[in-house]
């Protein structure tokens, strides 16, 4: 018997800002390929939008700040009333879920590679529950809205990383999530992980409500903190948060070379037997050092 889709999509929607239900088939046309895993899939959006307090440490992007969102998802998910709802996905799935969330009507993917709705412009996260059953009716695309000829992302990107396209490498989210150092401009605001900027600048995100869930914010790093913890210590510590499976020594990278790119010896000085206990950050602080010296 096939699921009812109307019955469902509401008891989705009392939890979830935004829900489609897409056939497991037509998601796998869009990218070429076919097995029977699966019957539907339904897509769901929470909005994460918040005001970021102005605080003056160094700071993660709004996806990463506060409560960590696939555990958020994941208990939203758990509360919706209804039986074998399928397996849950957040992120760390197998699907496309920016595909999945076109094919199931929440709006377009822009020129900054986001997934925008008109309501909910870009700030909200996806997640994806794959299901054996087939329902009675599936939701279409969405094919009213375009970036037109707009291109504010582009311009405001500060690593050129859209231009003309979008170049992962050169990514300011993916270099700060990574042990890699990039080029200096990834380095050029107090947000060490992530970025929000292709997002900040986009028309369809310039009147947004916040959200109802995702409310802290104003988290900012240590770098004291971040030299002095393990891996395991720091993900023990922040295991509630977004960015507990990160080394701390990436963060720490980020912060160092921030304060690099401010010139801020005299900060970078104070910890400079920290910098030196750890393998990896001491030749990043080394070749830097006559530069600090002469600062
Ligand atoms: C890997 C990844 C990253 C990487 C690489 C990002 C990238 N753009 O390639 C890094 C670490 C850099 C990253 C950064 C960010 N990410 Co990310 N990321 C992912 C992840 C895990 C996989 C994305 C991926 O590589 N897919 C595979 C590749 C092949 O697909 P693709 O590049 O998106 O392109 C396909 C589609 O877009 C499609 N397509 C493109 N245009 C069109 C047009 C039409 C009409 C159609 C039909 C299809 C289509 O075709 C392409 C080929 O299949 C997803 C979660 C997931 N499982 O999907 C989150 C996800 C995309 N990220 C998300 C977020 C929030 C971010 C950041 C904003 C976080 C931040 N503040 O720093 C940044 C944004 C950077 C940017 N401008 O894209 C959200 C996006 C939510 C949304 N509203 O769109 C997701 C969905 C996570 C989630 N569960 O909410 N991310
Ligand atoms: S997330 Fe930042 S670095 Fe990446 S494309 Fe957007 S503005 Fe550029
Ligand atoms: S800023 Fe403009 S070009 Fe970029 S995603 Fe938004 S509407 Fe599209």
């Amino acid at each position: 018997m096939k699921l009812d889709y109307s019955i469902v999509k509401a008891k989705f929607l009392k939890k979830f800002d935004l829900v489609g239900i897409i056939s497991y088939q037509t998601y796998q046309e869009k990218l070429g390929f076919a097995d029977a895993k699966y019957k539907s899939l339904i897509v769901v959006g929470k909005n994460y939008y918040r005001n970021q307090k102005h605080t003056t440490g160094f700071q993660p992007a709004l996806f990463a700040q506060g409560k960590d969102y696939h555990q958020v998802m994941t208990e939203l998910f758990k509360s919706v009333e209804m039986e074998n709802k399928g397996v849950f996905y957040v992120d760390n799935s197998p699907f496309n879920e920016k595909l999945a969330g076109y094919l199931a009507g929440f709006g377009f993917i822009g020129h900054n590679q986001l997934l925008i709705n008109p309501e909910y412009g870009s700030f909200f996260f996806l997640g994806i529950s794959a299901l054996s059953e087939e329902f009675n009716n599936y939701d279409q695309p969405f094919k009213n809205f375009s970036c037109s000829s707009c291109r504010k992302c582009e311009s405001a990107c500060p690593t050129k990383a859209l231009t003309p396209t979008y170049q992962k490498e050169k990514c300011k989210s993916f270099i700060t999530q990574k042990n890699i150092i990039g080029s200096s401009e990834n380095f050029s605001d107090d947000i060490i992980l992530g970025c929000d900027l292709c997002q900040t600048v986009c028309p369809y995100n310039a009147r947004l409500k916040f959200s109802d869930i995702f409310i802290d914010s104003g988290d900012s790093f240590n770098l004291k903190e971040l030299l002095s913890l393990s891996k395991n210590e720091f993900k023990e510590m922040y295991k509630d948060y977004t960015y507990h499976y990160l080394n701390p020594e990436v963060i720490a990278k980020n912060i160092i070379l921030r304060l690099l790119y401010k010139k801020d010896y005299l900060k970078l000085r104070k910890y400079k037997d920290l910098i030196l206990n750890k393998e990896s950050l001491r030749s990043l602080y080394l070749d830097h050092e006559k530069e600090i010296e002469n600062g």
